[in-house]
């Protein structure tokens, strides 16, 4: 560096410049999706949060910024690629997780199934109807046995005549009780199958698991199917075995790398603010080396979870990416996302246990995404796996 050469500042939320790194495409649909968060979102989200409820005015203005399915071609959807998607999940998130939550699993659980593994029928049929927003989507796979161990469901579907009658529940279902239709796995004769079930079929119902202390701006839910008959024409022809959901895992998880990326930064940003505005024993408390090394601590891990993000975004968009590295930077990220939540919890002090701040909302959410698609655990062995060729499950 030549000594003459002007200091070159900093944004403290993306110290390696990785915006310089995006398309002027990537970069205005970020600027689009931070500006309807910034305006219309975030301000619902903390009494959203408090009284357990998912801001559903917000569906249209999603679907009509074209969030849904937006990396689907065609089919009204926006057909953008990976590292935009990627931007979305991250501007979401820096919302709230349930805002996310409710993108991921209507574009990357339900609308990808159906495009990937459906009829032209069924696609023709749901998916410009979830793009726009009439249409809501839920997956379900987890049960209550288990959700680690899918291949352990007891969800089954016996073929009868030209129809399919299925028996069994699932637990955890993000979007269950507001939902349309439910993209269900069920073990069949033939191995595990996914079928689209309505909501107004006989046999169906779809509660809502109140009492959460986590993700309360998102709808969860149990699914229960008591005898329902299912045409076989509501069947995803396409796809049989574990494959099936988990490569929608597979989409939806490369999202979540993304998400808690924007949720570890709406906490950083918020306490570096703070704390250079709090003055303790007559200086800021930034001001002290123990606060500086946690805030730079922060901007270390939100730096190496933007560059592994943004390289995951490439490796998907040139098709070379591996489930096991999905696993690697959902794991990575979820991780620091929630480290930062909980100190920047305590960073704020008595401040930080209302709604007045992110952190606590965040830090409640965080504990939810560590846990779905993929506990920790499951992504680090799937990682151990990789490297040393032994299956620890
Ligand atoms: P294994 O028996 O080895 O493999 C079965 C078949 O699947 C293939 N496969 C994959 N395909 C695509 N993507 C992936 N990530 C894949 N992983 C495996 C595999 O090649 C094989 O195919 P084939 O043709 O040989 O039959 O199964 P496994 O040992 O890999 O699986 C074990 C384990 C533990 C990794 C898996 O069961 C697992 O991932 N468990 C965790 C389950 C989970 O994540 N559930 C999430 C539910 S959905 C949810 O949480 C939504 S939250 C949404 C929100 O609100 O945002
Ligand atoms: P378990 O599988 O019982 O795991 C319990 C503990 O055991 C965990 O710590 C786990 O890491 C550990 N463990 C598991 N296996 C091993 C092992 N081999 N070695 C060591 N430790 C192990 N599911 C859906 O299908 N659709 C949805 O839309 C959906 N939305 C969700 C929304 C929310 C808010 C939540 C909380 C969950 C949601 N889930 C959904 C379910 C989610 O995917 C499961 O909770 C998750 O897969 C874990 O399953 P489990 O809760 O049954 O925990």
């Amino acid at each position: 560096m030549s000594p003459n050469q002007p200091k070159i500042s900093l944004n403290p939320a993306d110290l390696f410049d990785v915006r310089a790194m995006l398309t002027d495409d990537e970069r205005m649909i970020q600027d689009a999706v931070a500006r309807f968060v910034d305006e219309r979102a975030l301000p619902l989200m903390p009494k959203a949060f408090e009284e357990g409820y998912f801001p559903t005015e917000l569906i249209s203005e999603v679907a009509d910024l074209g969030l849904l399915g937006s990396s689907i071609e065609g089919y009204n959807c926006a057909g953008l690629n990976a590292v935009s998607y990627g931007l979305i999940c991250q501007e979401l998130e820096r919302c709230d997780s349930g805002l996310r939550s409710f993108v991921s699993v209507q574009s990357s659980l339900c609308m990808y199934p159906i495009y990937a593994f459906g009829t032209e029928e069924q696609r023709q049929r749901w998916l410009p109807e979830m793009a726009a927003g009439r249409a809501i989507g839920c997956f379900g796979l987890t049960e209550s046995q288990g959700g680690s161990d899918p291949m352990n469901m007891k969800t089954h579907a016996k073929r009868d005549g030209d129809d399919w009658i299925i028996n069994g529940s699932k637990m955890w279902i993000t979007n269950g009780s507001i939902a349309d239709l439910a993209v269900v796995w069920a073990i069949t004769d033939d191995g595990i199958q996914g079928f689209i079930i309505e909501k107004d079929f006989e046999g169906f119902s779809a509660p809502e698991i109140k009492h959460k202390f986590s993700l309360r701006a998102s709808v969860t839910s149990a699914l229960y199917f008591d005898n329902i008959r299912v045409p076989d024409s509501n069947r995803l022809p396409e796809v049989k075995g574990l494959k099936g959901p988990l490569s929608c895992l597979n989409q939806a998880r490369y999202g979540i790398t993304w998400g808690p990326i924007g949720a570890a930064i709406a906490c950083y940003t918020e306490v570096l603010e703070y704390s250079k505005e709090r003055i303790l024993f007559g200086k800021p408390v930034a001001g002290t080396q123990t606060v500086q090394r946690r805030l730079a601590d922060m901007a270390r891990r939100i730096t190496t979870a933007q560059l592994l993000s943004l390289q995951l975004g490439r490796l998907k968009d040139s098709g070379r990416l591996s489930p096991s590295q999905v696993s690697l930077a959902k794991w990575n990220n979820v991780r620091m996302a929630l480290d930062i939540a909980r100190d920047a919890r305590d960073l704020l002090g008595g401040a930080g246990i209302t709604t007045e701040y992110c952190p606590i909302r965040h830090m409640l959410n965080l504990e939810s995404v560590i846990t779905y698609e993929g506990t920790e655990t499951v992504h680090e062995l799937i990682v151990g796996r990789e490297i040393t060729g032994i299956n620890a499950f």
